[in-house]
């Protein structure tokens, strides 16, 4: 039984084999990149996707009634999930009611037209109406179908660019946050006054780091996710307002956010502005979303919400230790990041 994720994985297993000696890249790097699944997971993966694909159709009609999955880890993507990922913020929340109303009216549009259809190929076709009918005008039907399609229009233009302003208008910032994306990996800086110092980047774990992780701290996979966790996640107080200013130092890349509605390009020689606000404590994961080289998919974003006290023991010793700021966070919530919540805020 084989399925394309464990096609892929072997695929992935090649190319890490053979791409990355080849470009020279030192050793100590090729093993960060070393991402292999175990075999039982490779077996899971490729079990699941052909009983998956056998519920898939099920699992479309039911994401087309509810929304979202009761349970749901926040932050994070699911194996066949069928529509966004719930929301982790207000601007995320606004997102998701957007696509589901404009899901309803593409429905209702759909319905109408191959309602419309059915009835021009019953009634209209050679045989049922062998002497068609002359009519070239008629006011009040051109007058509806000029008019309709305005006012829907209209009606999905208003909260389109209520959602625009939302996502573009920065509220007061609490928290600076200036995101650099490098070939391949990502580097944070806290510019405010009151947290001069805190500097540094972010990897991703290898298979092996992210195991002696998951042990050391009693993890399990959604709180570790593989090919998502990173060395030295961005830590942030939540609920508070965070503008993150996004720049690239190579190539553009892309710093995308899904749970939190951020998708903003990080381009060399430009800053651009965006903002998010967690709106409970969590690890909310991203990846570049910008094709920015061989590793593009090789540089995730973790991004750790913490209430405000958390946060600030963190800031102090990330001062001086990012190593030590992060073991010291990871005591106090025993690393726990990820939210297992009903994702009530959609
Ligand atoms: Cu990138």
């Amino acid at each position: 039984m084989r399925g394309p994720p464990a096609a892929f994985a072997e695929l992935n297993d090649a190319w890490v084999e053979a791409a990355l000696p080849a470009r020279g890249l030192k050793e100590h790097r090729v093993t960060y990149f070393r991402v292999r699944a175990s075999s039982t997971e490779q077996t899971r993966t490729a079990r699941s996707w052909s009983a998956g694909r056998a519920v898939a159709a099920l699992a479309g009609a039911a994401a087309f009634l509810s929304a979202a999955p009761a349970f749901a880890v926040v932050g994070q993507p699911e194996a066949w999930e069928m529509t966004l990922q719930p929301a982790g913020s207000e601007v995320m929340s606004s997102i998701r009611w957007f696509g589901d109303f404009t899901l309803v009216i593409i429905t209702l549009i759909v319905i109408l037209v191959a309602g419309l259809l059915a009835v021009c190929i019953v009634k209209f076709n050679a045989k049922a109406n062998p002497t068609p009918a002359r009519t070239s005008h008629n006011t009040l039907i051109e007058v509806i179908w000029t008019v309709g399609p305005i006012l829907v229009l209209v009606m999905i233009a208003i909260p389109s660019f209520r959602l625009l302003y939302q996502e573009l208008d920065l509220p007061p910032a609490d928290l600076t946050l200036k995101v650099t994306g490098y070939q391949w990996y990502w580097g944070y800086e806290y510019p405010d006054q009151k947290y001069a110092g805190i500097q540094f980047d972010s990897y991703m774990l290898s298979d092996d780091d992210r195991k002696a992780r998951m042990a050391q701290y009693k993890l399990d996979d959604t709180q570790a996710p593989r090919l998502l966790t990173v060395d030295n996640e961005v830590v942030v107080p939540v609920g508070k307002n965070i503008r993150v200013q996004v720049t690239g130092a190579d190539v553009i890349h892309s710093f995308a956010l899904p749970a939190f509605g951020v998708k903003i390009d990080a381009i060399p020689g430009r800053l651009n502005e965006t903002w998010f606000k967690a709106e409970r404590p969590g690890t909310y994961y991203g990846q570049c979303s910008e094709l920015c080289g061989t590793n593009h998919a090789f540089m995730p974003i973790a991004i750790r919400a913490v209430p405000e006290d958390q946060f600030e023991k963190w800031a102090e010793a990330a001062k001086s230790d990012i190593g030590k700021a992060n073991a010291l966070l990871f005591a106090m919530d025993n690393g726990a990041g990820a939210t297992k919540t009903v994702a009530d805020a959609q």
